[in-house]
Protein backbone atom coordinates (compact mmCIF):
# COMPACT_ATOMS: atom_id res chain seq x y z
CA UNK A 1 0.00 0.00 0.00
CA UNK A 2 1.11 3.39 -1.00
CA UNK A 3 0.96 6.53 0.80
CA UNK A 4 -2.16 8.89 0.25
CA UNK A 5 -0.85 10.74 -2.64
CA UNK A 6 -2.40 14.41 -3.49
CA UNK A 7 -0.84 14.82 -6.93
CA UNK A 8 -0.49 12.85 -10.14
CA UNK A 9 2.81 11.66 -10.52
CA UNK A 10 2.64 12.04 -14.04
CA UNK A 11 2.16 15.74 -14.25
CA UNK A 12 1.88 17.04 -11.35
CA UNK A 13 -2.53 18.21 -11.02
CA UNK A 14 -4.05 18.02 -7.91
CA UNK A 15 -5.91 14.97 -7.76
CA UNK A 16 -9.30 15.29 -7.77
CA UNK A 17 -12.43 12.55 -8.59
CA UNK A 18 -15.33 14.97 -9.47
CA UNK A 19 -15.19 16.08 -12.88
CA UNK A 20 -12.99 14.47 -15.75
CA UNK A 21 -12.62 17.88 -17.59
CA UNK A 22 -10.41 19.23 -15.40
CA UNK A 23 -6.84 18.10 -14.55
CA UNK A 24 -5.93 15.57 -12.34
CA UNK A 25 -9.30 13.59 -12.71
CA UNK A 26 -9.28 10.08 -11.82
CA UNK A 27 -12.09 7.87 -10.73
CA UNK A 28 -12.44 7.18 -7.26
CA UNK A 29 -12.02 3.72 -7.27
CA UNK A 30 -9.45 3.34 -9.59
CA UNK A 31 -7.18 5.67 -7.04
CA UNK A 32 -8.16 3.54 -4.05
CA UNK A 33 -7.16 0.36 -6.08
CA UNK A 34 -3.21 1.40 -7.74
CA UNK A 35 -3.05 2.83 -4.01
CA UNK A 36 -3.59 -0.55 -2.27
CA UNK A 37 -1.91 -2.29 -5.20
CA UNK A 38 1.21 0.33 -4.36
CA UNK A 39 0.87 1.65 -8.09
CA UNK A 40 1.66 4.60 -9.84
CA UNK A 41 -1.07 7.28 -9.46
CA UNK A 42 -1.69 8.78 -13.01
CA UNK A 43 -4.84 10.83 -13.57
CA UNK A 44 -6.71 9.90 -16.55
CA UNK A 45 -4.93 11.81 -19.27
CA UNK A 46 -1.74 11.00 -18.08
CA UNK A 47 -2.65 7.45 -18.39
CA UNK A 48 -4.03 7.91 -21.48
CA UNK A 49 -0.89 9.66 -23.06
CA UNK A 50 1.61 7.30 -21.14
CA UNK A 51 -0.56 3.94 -22.13
CA UNK A 52 -2.38 5.05 -25.46
CA UNK A 53 -0.51 8.18 -26.73
CA UNK A 54 -4.04 9.61 -26.97
CA UNK A 55 -4.53 13.10 -25.31
CA UNK A 56 -7.58 13.54 -23.85
CA UNK A 57 -8.82 16.74 -23.98
CA UNK A 58 -9.25 18.60 -20.44
CA UNK A 59 -10.23 22.10 -19.84
CA UNK A 60 -7.08 24.29 -18.91
CA UNK A 61 -5.31 27.64 -19.43
CA UNK A 62 -2.09 28.01 -20.47
CA UNK A 63 -2.06 31.67 -19.53
CA UNK A 64 -2.69 31.01 -15.82
CA UNK A 65 0.69 29.19 -16.09
CA UNK A 66 2.69 32.13 -16.26
CA UNK A 67 0.59 34.15 -13.91
CA UNK A 68 1.59 31.27 -11.41
CA UNK A 69 5.30 30.74 -13.05
CA UNK A 70 6.50 34.37 -11.90
CA UNK A 71 5.24 33.76 -8.56
CA UNK A 72 6.69 30.71 -8.51
CA UNK A 73 10.04 31.97 -9.80
CA UNK A 74 10.34 34.53 -6.68
CA UNK A 75 11.38 30.85 -4.59
CA UNK A 76 14.22 30.17 -6.83
CA UNK A 77 17.68 31.42 -7.04
CA UNK A 78 18.80 28.22 -9.54
CA UNK A 79 17.35 28.03 -12.71
CA UNK A 80 17.83 25.28 -15.21
CA UNK A 81 16.79 26.34 -18.74
CA UNK A 82 16.05 24.24 -21.26
CA UNK A 83 16.05 25.75 -25.12
CA UNK A 84 15.45 23.73 -27.79
CA UNK A 85 18.30 23.66 -30.36
CA UNK A 86 16.40 23.12 -33.26
CA UNK A 87 13.50 25.84 -31.86
CA UNK A 88 16.56 27.86 -30.59
CA UNK A 89 14.83 31.45 -31.16
CA UNK A 90 11.39 29.93 -30.35
CA UNK A 91 12.57 28.69 -26.85
CA UNK A 92 14.56 31.25 -26.22
CA UNK A 93 12.57 34.04 -25.24
CA UNK A 94 13.46 37.68 -23.61
CA UNK A 95 10.17 36.67 -21.48
CA UNK A 96 12.59 34.22 -19.55
CA UNK A 97 15.60 36.30 -19.77
CA UNK A 98 13.48 39.73 -18.10
CA UNK A 99 12.11 37.19 -15.17
CA UNK A 100 15.47 35.42 -14.14
CA UNK A 101 17.89 38.79 -13.88
CA UNK A 102 18.74 38.36 -11.02
CA UNK A 103 19.15 34.50 -10.75
CA UNK A 104 22.39 31.67 -11.16
CA UNK A 105 20.65 30.66 -14.49
CA UNK A 106 22.39 26.94 -16.18
CA UNK A 107 21.15 26.74 -19.77
CA UNK A 108 20.61 23.63 -21.14
CA UNK A 109 20.45 23.27 -24.92
CA UNK A 110 18.57 20.16 -25.72
CA UNK A 111 17.83 17.98 -28.62
CA UNK A 112 21.49 18.27 -29.93
CA UNK A 113 20.74 14.52 -31.56
CA UNK A 114 18.30 16.41 -33.89
CA UNK A 115 21.42 18.02 -35.57
CA UNK A 116 24.03 16.38 -38.21
CA UNK A 117 26.34 14.12 -36.49
CA UNK A 118 29.57 16.03 -38.70
CA UNK A 119 28.65 19.19 -36.19
CA UNK A 120 30.63 19.12 -33.27
CA UNK A 121 29.77 19.80 -30.16
CA UNK A 122 32.37 23.20 -30.04
CA UNK A 123 30.53 24.43 -33.13
CA UNK A 124 27.01 24.23 -31.69
CA UNK A 125 28.60 25.71 -28.31
CA UNK A 126 30.72 28.50 -30.22
CA UNK A 127 27.19 28.79 -31.87
CA UNK A 128 25.03 29.06 -28.82
CA UNK A 129 27.60 31.62 -27.11
CA UNK A 130 27.04 34.41 -29.23
CA UNK A 131 23.74 34.36 -28.56
CA UNK A 132 23.75 33.73 -25.00
CA UNK A 133 26.87 35.02 -23.62
CA UNK A 134 27.11 32.77 -20.40
CA UNK A 135 29.95 30.13 -19.12
CA UNK A 136 26.95 28.43 -18.21
CA UNK A 137 25.87 26.59 -21.58
CA UNK A 138 25.45 22.54 -21.76
CA UNK A 139 24.55 20.59 -24.89
CA UNK A 140 22.38 17.79 -23.85
CA UNK A 141 19.97 14.89 -25.29
CA UNK A 142 17.94 13.87 -23.06
CA UNK A 143 16.66 11.21 -25.64
CA UNK A 144 20.11 9.81 -26.34
CA UNK A 145 21.45 10.57 -22.74
CA UNK A 146 23.98 12.72 -23.98
CA UNK A 147 26.05 15.34 -22.19
CA UNK A 148 24.23 14.51 -18.84
CA UNK A 149 27.59 13.96 -16.91
CA UNK A 150 28.64 16.98 -17.09
CA UNK A 151 26.10 18.69 -16.22
CA UNK A 152 25.21 16.31 -13.21
CA UNK A 153 29.46 17.81 -12.37
CA UNK A 154 27.91 21.21 -12.16
CA UNK A 155 24.97 20.68 -10.27
CA UNK A 156 26.68 18.58 -7.50
CA UNK A 157 28.20 22.54 -6.89
CA UNK A 158 24.80 23.37 -6.51
CA UNK A 159 23.29 23.62 -2.47
CA UNK A 160 19.79 24.85 -3.17
CA UNK A 161 16.84 23.96 -5.06
CA UNK A 162 16.76 24.40 -8.51
CA UNK A 163 13.99 25.29 -10.72
CA UNK A 164 13.86 24.06 -14.30
CA UNK A 165 12.05 26.15 -17.18
CA UNK A 166 11.44 26.36 -20.57
CA UNK A 167 8.53 26.19 -23.16
CA UNK A 168 6.47 24.05 -23.74
CA UNK A 169 8.05 20.42 -25.88
CA UNK A 170 11.62 21.34 -24.89
CA UNK A 171 12.32 18.31 -23.00
CA UNK A 172 12.04 19.31 -19.40
CA UNK A 173 10.27 16.08 -18.03
CA UNK A 174 12.69 13.98 -19.95
CA UNK A 175 15.54 15.86 -18.59
CA UNK A 176 14.34 15.22 -15.02
CA UNK A 177 13.41 11.62 -15.96
CA UNK A 178 16.90 10.76 -17.07
CA UNK A 179 18.56 12.72 -13.82
CA UNK A 180 16.29 11.13 -11.86
CA UNK A 181 14.92 7.89 -12.69
CA UNK A 182 11.04 9.39 -12.54
CA UNK A 183 8.52 8.90 -14.66
CA UNK A 184 6.85 11.93 -15.61
CA UNK A 185 4.76 11.81 -17.95
CA UNK A 186 6.65 12.73 -21.34
CA UNK A 187 4.98 13.58 -24.91
CA UNK A 188 5.05 15.32 -28.18
CA UNK A 189 1.86 16.97 -26.83
CA UNK A 190 2.37 20.77 -25.78
CA UNK A 191 1.43 21.32 -22.24
CA UNK A 192 1.70 17.37 -20.98
CA UNK A 193 3.39 18.65 -17.15
CA UNK A 194 0.67 20.94 -15.76
CA UNK A 195 2.35 21.75 -12.02
CA UNK A 196 5.53 21.73 -10.21
CA UNK A 197 7.07 18.33 -9.94
CA UNK A 198 9.93 17.51 -7.48
CA UNK A 199 12.35 15.30 -7.92
CA UNK A 200 15.93 14.32 -6.77
CA UNK A 201 18.85 13.56 -9.02
CA UNK A 202 20.33 10.69 -8.57
CA UNK A 203 23.37 10.74 -6.07
CA UNK A 204 22.71 14.69 -5.41
CA UNK A 205 21.55 16.78 -2.19
CA UNK A 206 19.03 18.55 -3.64
CA UNK A 207 15.53 19.05 -5.59
CA UNK A 208 14.58 19.96 -8.89
CA UNK A 209 11.28 20.95 -10.04
CA UNK A 210 9.50 20.19 -13.04
CA UNK A 211 7.25 22.97 -14.38
CA UNK A 212 4.75 22.72 -17.18
CA UNK A 213 5.88 24.39 -20.34
CA UNK A 214 5.25 28.22 -21.21
CA UNK A 215 4.10 28.73 -24.53
CA UNK A 216 4.25 32.25 -26.32
CA UNK A 217 2.23 31.65 -29.48
CA UNK A 218 4.09 32.96 -32.01
CA UNK A 219 5.76 29.57 -33.03
CA UNK A 220 4.63 27.80 -36.77
CA UNK A 221 3.78 25.06 -34.58
CA UNK A 222 1.30 27.02 -32.16
CA UNK A 223 -1.65 27.53 -35.20
CA UNK A 224 -1.59 23.53 -35.42
CA UNK A 225 -3.74 21.20 -33.14
CA UNK A 226 -1.85 19.27 -30.53
CA UNK A 227 -2.02 15.78 -32.73
CA UNK A 228 -0.36 17.84 -35.57
CA UNK A 229 2.27 19.41 -32.97
CA UNK A 230 2.75 15.79 -32.21
CA UNK A 231 3.13 14.44 -35.40
CA UNK A 232 5.64 17.19 -36.78
CA UNK A 233 7.69 17.15 -33.70
CA UNK A 234 10.86 15.85 -34.45
CA UNK A 235 12.13 12.36 -33.31
CA UNK A 236 15.48 11.72 -35.84
CA UNK A 237 18.08 13.87 -37.02
CA UNK A 238 16.47 16.46 -39.44
CA UNK A 239 15.80 15.71 -43.18
CA UNK A 240 17.26 18.13 -45.40
CA UNK A 241 17.43 18.77 -49.14
CA UNK A 242 19.66 20.72 -51.34
CA UNK A 243 18.61 22.97 -54.12
CA UNK A 244 20.24 24.91 -56.76
CA UNK A 245 18.34 28.23 -56.62
CA UNK A 246 16.45 28.68 -59.61
CA UNK A 247 14.52 32.10 -60.23
CA UNK A 248 10.65 31.48 -60.36
CA UNK A 249 10.40 28.24 -58.55
CA UNK A 250 8.90 27.67 -55.47
CA UNK A 251 9.81 25.77 -52.07
CA UNK A 252 7.23 24.56 -49.73
CA UNK A 253 7.31 23.58 -45.86
CA UNK A 254 4.03 21.95 -45.68
CA UNK A 255 1.48 24.44 -46.73
CA UNK A 256 2.85 27.10 -44.06
CA UNK A 257 5.72 28.54 -46.08
CA UNK A 258 6.49 29.58 -49.48
CA UNK A 259 9.99 30.21 -50.83
CA UNK A 260 9.59 31.73 -54.15
CA UNK A 261 13.09 32.38 -55.07
CA UNK A 262 13.10 36.48 -56.82
CA UNK A 263 16.63 36.83 -57.73
CA UNK A 264 19.47 34.39 -58.05
CA UNK A 265 22.42 36.86 -56.95
CA UNK A 266 25.73 34.38 -58.13
CA UNK A 267 25.94 31.88 -60.90
CA UNK A 268 25.72 29.15 -58.65
CA UNK A 269 23.40 29.79 -55.88
CA UNK A 270 22.94 26.59 -53.53
CA UNK A 271 20.79 26.50 -50.53
CA UNK A 272 19.33 23.61 -48.38
CA UNK A 273 15.55 23.43 -46.33
CA UNK A 274 16.42 21.75 -43.59
CA UNK A 275 12.79 20.42 -41.79
CA UNK A 276 12.02 17.41 -39.07
CA UNK A 277 11.03 14.03 -40.44
CA UNK A 278 7.18 14.50 -41.29
CA UNK A 279 6.96 18.06 -42.26
CA UNK A 280 7.05 17.82 -46.22
CA UNK A 281 9.54 19.68 -48.37
CA UNK A 282 8.15 20.38 -51.87
CA UNK A 283 9.34 22.27 -54.80
CA UNK A 284 7.08 23.32 -57.87
CA UNK A 285 6.27 25.84 -60.08
CA UNK A 286 5.01 29.16 -59.19
CA UNK A 287 1.43 28.72 -61.62
CA UNK A 288 1.04 25.48 -59.39
CA UNK A 289 1.38 26.56 -56.18
CA UNK A 290 -2.38 27.71 -55.60
CA UNK A 291 -4.01 24.67 -56.95
CA UNK A 292 -1.58 22.25 -55.17
CA UNK A 293 -2.03 24.47 -52.06
CA UNK A 294 -6.13 24.15 -52.26
CA UNK A 295 -6.12 20.29 -52.99
CA UNK A 296 -2.55 19.15 -51.01
CA UNK A 297 -2.91 20.99 -47.83
CA UNK A 298 -3.47 18.84 -44.90
CA UNK A 299 -3.48 15.64 -47.29
CA UNK A 300 0.19 15.26 -48.94
CA UNK A 301 1.75 18.77 -47.86
CA UNK A 302 2.04 18.67 -44.15
CA UNK A 303 1.88 20.69 -42.07
CA UNK A 304 -1.24 21.00 -41.16
CA UNK A 305 -2.27 17.51 -40.39
CA UNK A 306 -5.80 17.62 -41.79
CA UNK A 307 -7.44 19.32 -45.14
CA UNK A 308 -9.51 21.11 -42.35
CA UNK A 309 -7.39 22.04 -39.30
CA UNK A 310 -6.59 25.47 -40.66
CA UNK A 311 -9.04 28.20 -41.80
CA UNK A 312 -6.18 29.22 -44.84
CA UNK A 313 -8.26 32.62 -45.62
CA UNK A 314 -8.14 33.97 -41.78
CA UNK A 315 -4.27 33.32 -41.74
CA UNK A 316 -3.81 36.98 -42.96
CA UNK A 317 -0.71 35.73 -45.32
CA UNK A 318 2.51 38.31 -45.22
CA UNK A 319 4.58 38.52 -48.03
CA UNK A 320 8.24 39.75 -47.33
CA UNK A 321 11.54 39.53 -49.52
CA UNK A 322 15.03 38.57 -47.73
CA UNK A 323 18.28 38.81 -49.52
CA UNK A 324 20.59 35.75 -48.07
CA UNK A 325 23.73 35.06 -48.52
CA UNK A 326 26.60 32.53 -47.62
CA UNK A 327 26.77 30.99 -44.13
CA UNK A 328 23.27 32.81 -43.12
CA UNK A 329 20.01 31.25 -42.80
CA UNK A 330 16.07 32.22 -42.69
CA UNK A 331 14.46 30.26 -39.47
CA UNK A 332 10.80 29.67 -39.28
CA UNK A 333 10.59 28.59 -35.91
CA UNK A 334 9.29 24.99 -34.90
CA UNK A 335 9.22 24.33 -38.66
CA UNK A 336 12.46 24.03 -39.89
CA UNK A 337 15.37 26.84 -41.84
CA UNK A 338 16.75 27.39 -45.08
CA UNK A 339 20.58 27.67 -45.21
CA UNK A 340 22.35 29.39 -47.94
CA UNK A 341 25.25 27.13 -48.79
CA UNK A 342 27.07 28.94 -52.18
CA UNK A 343 26.39 32.39 -53.05
CA UNK A 344 23.15 34.00 -52.86
CA UNK A 345 20.02 34.89 -53.52
CA UNK A 346 16.80 37.19 -52.82
CA UNK A 347 13.75 35.00 -51.29
CA UNK A 348 10.14 36.23 -51.37
CA UNK A 349 8.77 34.52 -48.24
CA UNK A 350 4.87 34.24 -47.63
CA UNK A 351 3.95 33.28 -44.24
CA UNK A 352 0.48 33.31 -42.02
CA UNK A 353 0.99 36.96 -41.00
CA UNK A 354 1.10 36.56 -36.95
CA UNK A 355 4.17 34.27 -37.38
CA UNK A 356 7.83 35.58 -37.19
CA UNK A 357 10.82 34.78 -38.74
CA UNK A 358 14.28 34.97 -38.42
CA UNK A 359 18.01 35.95 -40.17
CA UNK A 360 20.50 34.37 -38.07
CA UNK A 361 24.14 32.73 -38.78
CA UNK A 362 24.11 29.40 -40.25
CA UNK A 363 23.76 26.89 -37.62
CA UNK A 364 25.09 24.08 -40.12
CA UNK A 365 27.65 25.54 -42.04
CA UNK A 366 30.10 23.54 -43.95
CA UNK A 367 32.67 26.64 -44.34
CA UNK A 368 33.04 27.56 -40.43
CA UNK A 369 33.56 23.64 -40.41
CA UNK A 370 36.50 23.61 -42.93
CA UNK A 371 38.38 26.44 -41.13
CA UNK A 372 39.12 24.95 -37.62
N1 LIG B 1 14.99 14.26 -30.38
C1 LIG B 1 14.82 14.51 -29.10
N2 LIG B 1 13.58 14.57 -28.59
C2 LIG B 1 13.45 14.84 -27.27
C3 LIG B 1 14.54 15.07 -26.41
N3 LIG B 1 14.08 15.34 -25.16
C4 LIG B 1 12.73 15.28 -25.26
N4 LIG B 1 12.35 14.96 -26.52
C5 LIG B 1 10.99 14.79 -27.03
O1 LIG B 1 10.32 16.03 -26.95
C6 LIG B 1 8.95 15.81 -26.63
C7 LIG B 1 8.59 16.65 -25.42
O2 LIG B 1 9.25 16.11 -24.28
P1 LIG B 1 8.79 16.45 -22.79
O3 LIG B 1 9.85 15.96 -21.88
O4 LIG B 1 7.39 16.02 -22.54
O5 LIG B 1 8.84 18.05 -22.89
P2 LIG B 1 8.39 19.14 -21.79
O6 LIG B 1 9.29 20.30 -21.98
O7 LIG B 1 8.36 18.53 -20.44
O8 LIG B 1 6.93 19.47 -22.32
P3 LIG B 1 5.70 20.16 -21.52
O9 LIG B 1 5.50 19.41 -20.24
O10 LIG B 1 4.55 20.00 -22.47
O11 LIG B 1 6.09 21.58 -21.33
C8 LIG B 1 8.79 14.31 -26.44
O12 LIG B 1 8.29 13.77 -27.65
C9 LIG B 1 10.19 13.83 -26.16
O13 LIG B 1 10.40 12.49 -26.56
C10 LIG B 1 15.87 14.98 -26.97
O14 LIG B 1 16.90 15.13 -26.32
N5 LIG B 1 15.92 14.71 -28.31
MG1 LIG C 1 6.80 18.31 -19.13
Amino acid sequence: MKPRIETCEGCGAKIQFEDPRVPGYIPKEVYSRRLSEGKEILCQRCFQIKYYSKLKHINFSSEIFMTQFREVVKGFSNILWVIDIFDFEGSFRREFSELFEDKNVIYIINKIDLLPKAITRKEIHDWVFKRIRSDQIYLVSAFKNLGIKSLFRRLKIVKDKILLVGCTNVGKSSLINRMCGTDITVSSYPNTTLNLIKAKPLGLDLDLYDTPGISFNDRFIDILSPSCQKKILPHRELSRKTFKAVTGRVYLLGALVQIRVKEVKTDKSIFQLFAPENVVIHDTKPERVKDLLKRQAGRFLVPPCKPKEISFDTLNWSKKSIIIKEGKEIVFPGIGWLTMKKGAAVFEIHIPGKLKIFVRDALINPKRRSKT
